[in-house]
């Protein structure tokens, strides 16, 4: 029931700062349900559903809903640490830039709970943060893989929508499936990624398939990589045809940590 009180002091923390708080019921499935907030208004964001190896530590992205500027956001995250255990909650790629290009954060609160099973974020943005130039990843959830192969393990949240459960899968020490040109692990190939894999390939942007990133499939990542993947965008050019599957051929590239291929 500590995370309960956890949620519940993050809950009054935020209350003089928001005029509206629903109540629910936390969710079934295993009793690891401790959220309580819906906020309706606030930005909507979500944890997409992803595999993941077992033993690993993966960065998962929170994503904005939509396209609409972002003044706002809250997330309440809570896990059980023995099956996911949460590490750090840090800025995306795409809010760094924000920040870099003269946006304020000038209400920010990021807590990791100490005991690696909940997390909480609380922002507002002056001007809004528009995802169409920054991207949806807003920010990133890094987590340590602790449920065996062969299981599933939970990410409950509560967001604007109210309660919401992020599942992953976990699998053994084979690759989990990829998309070629999904960089930023949303299930699609969009411009987002060709951004993404900008960001890898001059940032050091956190990387959690290498093989996704590898659009010529040659087991290096490169400039070409990036050209390649514009041009299957706008040109429908070859590397991208957002199916899922697993390397046809060997490389040294780093195994797949995770992906948002079932
Ligand atoms: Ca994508
Ligand atoms: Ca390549
Ligand atoms: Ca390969």
């Amino acid at each position: 029931m500590r995370r309960n009180a956890f949620t519940l002091v993050l809950a009054i923390g935020i209350v003089g700062l928001t005029a509206t708080l629903t109540s629910a019921q936390p969710t079934g499935g295993g009793g690891t349900g401790g959220g309580i907030i819906g906020i309706p208004g606030m930005t909507e964001l979500a944890i997409p559903d992803m595999t993941a190896v077992s033993g690993t530590v993966v960065d998962i992205p929170i994503n904005i809903v939509g396209d609409d500027p972002v003044f706002d956001a809250m997330m309440v995250i809570s896990t059980d640490a023995s099956q996911l255990q949460v590490l750090d909650l840090t800025l995306s790629e795409g809010l760094e830039q924000y920040i870099d290009d003269g946006g304020d954060l000038p209400t920010c609160d990021i807590i990791v709970e100490a005991t690696g099973d909940g997390a909480f974020l609380f922002m507002f943005m002056q001007p809004a943060y528009d995802p169409t130039i920054y991207g949806e990843e807003y920010m990133v959830l890094s987590v340590s893989i602790n449920a065996p192969a062969g299981t599933t393990a939970e990410i409950n949240y509560s967001a604007s929508t109210g309660e919401e459960v992020a599942t992953i899968t976990v699998s053994g020490d084979s690759e989990p499936p990829f998309m070629r040109g999904d960089t930023n692990n949303d299930s699609n190939c969009d411009i987002t990624d060709a951004v993404k894999l900008l960001d890898i390939l001059f940032q050091g942007a956190e990387n959690n398939c290498h093989d996704a990133a590898d659009i010529d499939d040659n087991g290096s990542l490169e400039v070409t990589d990036a050209v390649l993947l514009l041009a299957a965008l706008f040109q429908s050019g070859p590397g991208v045809d957002e199916t899922c599957g697993s390397d046809p051929t060997a490389d040294t590239l780093p195994d797949c940590l995770a992906t948002a291929c079932p």
